[in-house]
């Protein structure tokens, strides 16, 4: 079947910043344009995470918008979640396949191209490709992809590319004319005076590069 994947993914965060809920940025987020929504919360109790992603799959649910859980394939199905995003070394993804079923999207992180291969061998349903340009956001990010070697992946792996990483309303178009099918952001709504009207910035720059 196929399963539609989006193209503005927000990344919730409540580390960069506690002004925001993830339950506030996922409405703020929402009205400002995201079609995609992914809870990432590394640390804290699994039964408010659970509570959380409830809440969170809920907003989603009613703007049509699609709801992916970071890391946790228990949290994802507990939420009745869209999706689960998962990295290198987080839980398998053949393993997450057996767990979620067929149905449901499993996108998966690549800082290479060797890394977006295993990814499309494992069929995940899109990949999550960077960091593109510098970012402070993930300590253990790696090094910068830069556009040349995302046009490469874009080219080479018949999969969605979303571009992450220091990804800004600036250099959305560029990321899109490269070939990306959409882009991940964290602190470009997370760590933003006003979150709804920074998603809306990125909404207008993706139209612009599309
Ligand atoms: N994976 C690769 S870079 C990154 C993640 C989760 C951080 C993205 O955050 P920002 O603030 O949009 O650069
Ligand atoms: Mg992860």
């Amino acid at each position: 079947m196929t399963k539609r994947i989006g193209r503005l993914h927000v990344l919730t965060d409540t580390v960069l910043q506690s002004r925001f809920s993830h339950v506030e940025l996922t409405r703020l987020a929402i009205a400002g344009g995201a079609d995609t929504i992914q809870f990432r919360q590394k640390a804290g109790a699994t039964r408010e995470m659970i509570e959380t992603a409830r809440q969170l799959k809920q907003i989603c649910a009613d703007s049509g918008g699609a709801f992916i859980v970071n890391d946790r394939v228990d949290v994802a199905i507990a939420s009745a979640a869209d999706g689960v995003h998962l990295g290198q070394d987080d839980f398998p993804i053949l393993l997450a396949r057996g767990l979620l079923g067929q149905n449901r999207i499993i996108g998966g992180s690549a800082a290479t191209l060797e890394e977006a291969k295993k990814c499309l061998a494992d069929e995940v349903d899109y990949i999550g490709f960077g960091p593109v340009y510098a970012t402070t956001s993930k300590a253990d990010a790696g090094q910068v992809s830069g556009i040349s070697l995302l046009k490469q992946v874009v080219q080479t792996i018949p999969l969605p590319i979303i571009a992450i990483g220091g990804i800004t309303a600036e250099n959305a178009p560029e990321v899109m004319q490269a070939g990306a099918h959409g882009i991940a952001v964290i602190s470009a709504v997370c760590c933003q005076e006003n979150p709804e009207q920074a998603t809306l910035a990125l909404y207008q720059a993706l139209q612009k590069g599309t």
